[in-house]
């Protein structure tokens, strides 16, 4: 693992080095043949044309660790865990593995209304400060949002028809800008520092919309048509890339794995699907093959249906020249033994397909004390599975944030 990822991190030192110093976009002609050009480091295109080099580079990066390894994520990680909360600086995961997550959720509900924290506690100042620092630490993150509905003032479980409200020409599409506006304010405060003293935004993974496939949000199938939901997605895109100037924003699509049949993969998964011009990572939610509690089917069935799931994104994905992604995934209290070498990591190995997808990231740690309530993803230390969850750690296919390479040039 360390050999063959310092010759890439050396040609990429390399490259950057000639890119900032020689502009090699510009040089191609002139320089020897053999000097790639920024198109040819860059082949994975995304969907923002002017997206930032760091932006840029995370999507290429993430496209060549393919088949060789995944990143590991998790949602709130730093905010708060089962058992501990108001801690600067401290993860479930790292609590078990040493390690934080390579891959950091975040989430954004509540923000459109201007409050200070999120719809799970979670204070927005504080969250800039942790995607900061798990940047700053080579991190990868990502955010989502369960956004209030602009008709009904309710949260995203609201079934109030709302979407043909918001898309250009409805009533509220105004009041829609202004929580999209929330979000580029958001946005400012992400920036880094080089050591030049340069700065740049930080590259985000942004999964709006997600399982719209699925029955429980506004913006959900049954109470918003496919062309509505089409029309929601792409004017946040235009919106936030081409009148906001966001070009720091990685674009993930997520239905849920519940509500396709998987003897029709892509035609399901395509339900209300964007167009390619405006998604980067093709994304599947899976909690169904991972023992989810409506889920009647046996436990080979569903690791079978979980292979058969992630090699439907792999071709997709593969189609496009894009990334595939587990955007959500994970098993709630982790009751199954075994569960992260068993049911996610040999699954996964067992074909040369399902390896090809760049992240997963499994839900969030829910303070029990704050929320009464139990809801996992990730072990904490003594839980059932924390042993298991160490040997998936140790396994070279799996990154976590102390192994990542490069990913940002
Ligand atoms: C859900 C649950 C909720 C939470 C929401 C947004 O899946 O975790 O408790 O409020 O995500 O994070």
């Amino acid at each position: 693992m360390s050999l063959s990822f310092s010759i890439v991190r050396a040609a990429l030192v390399a490259l950057t080095i000639c890119g900032l110093l020689l502009g090699c976009d510009q040089q191609s002609s002139s320089t020897s043949a053999t000097t790639p050009t920024t198109e040819q480091r860059y082949s994975h295109k995304l969907s923002d044309k002017n997206a930032t080099p760091e932006t840029l580079a995370l999507y290429n990066n993430l496209a060549g660790l393919r088949g060789r390894y995944m990143l590991f994520g998790h949602e709130d990680s730093l905010a708060y865990g089962v058992n501990w909360e108001g801690d600067p600086d401290r993860s479930d995961v790292r609590d078990v593995t040493g390690s934080n997550p390579a891959l950091y959720g975040w989430e954004l509900g509540g923000l459109e209304l201007g409050h200070e924290k999120n719809l799970d506690g979670v204070n927005f100042k504080h969250m800039q400060e942790w995607i900061k620092a798990g940047y700053s630490r080579g991190g990868v993150i990502t955010i989502s949002w369960h956004m209030y509905s602009p008709v009904s003032g309710a949260n995203s479980w609201d079934k109030t028809p709302t979407v043909h409200e918001l898309v250009p020409g409805g009533a509220k599409h105004d009041v829609f800008k202004t929580y999209l506006d929330t979000f580029v304010a958001f946005n400012e405060g992400l920036v880094a520092t080089d050591e030049d003293g340069n700065t740049h935004s930080i590259p985000i993974i942004f999964r709006p919309w997600h399982e719209h496939n699925g029955d429980w949000f506004w913006w959900g199938k049954g109470y918003v048509s496919e062309q509505d939901y089409i029309a929601l997605w792409q004017f946040t895109v235009k919106y936030l890339r081409d009148e906001k100037g966001l070009h720091n924003l990685i674009y993930a699509f997520s239905p849920d794995r519940s509500r396709i049949d998987l003897a029709k993969f892509e035609s399901d998964y395509f339900y209300a699907y964007p167009g390619d011009e405006y998604v980067d990572v093709i994304g599947l939610d899976n909690y169904w093959d991972l023992g989810h509690e409506a889920n009647t089917a046996s436990a080979d069935e569903q690791k079978a249906g979980f292979v058969t799931a992630l090699k439907g994104i792999v071709k997709v994905a593969q189609a496009r020249n894009k990334i595939a992604a587990l955007t959500e995934t994970g098993n709630n209290r982790l009751t199954i033994p075994n569960f992260w070498t068993e049911r996610i990591l040999n699954p996964i190995l067992a074909g040369a397909e399902a390896q090809q997808i760049t992240y997963m990231m499994v839900w969030r740690n829910a303070n029990l004390v704050r929320e009464k309530s139990e809801q996992f993803f990730a072990p904490y230390p003594g839980q059932a599975t924390a042993e298991d969850f160490k040997t998936f750690f140790a396994h070279p296919f799996v990154l976590f944030e102390s192994e990542l390479p490069k990913l940002y040039e």
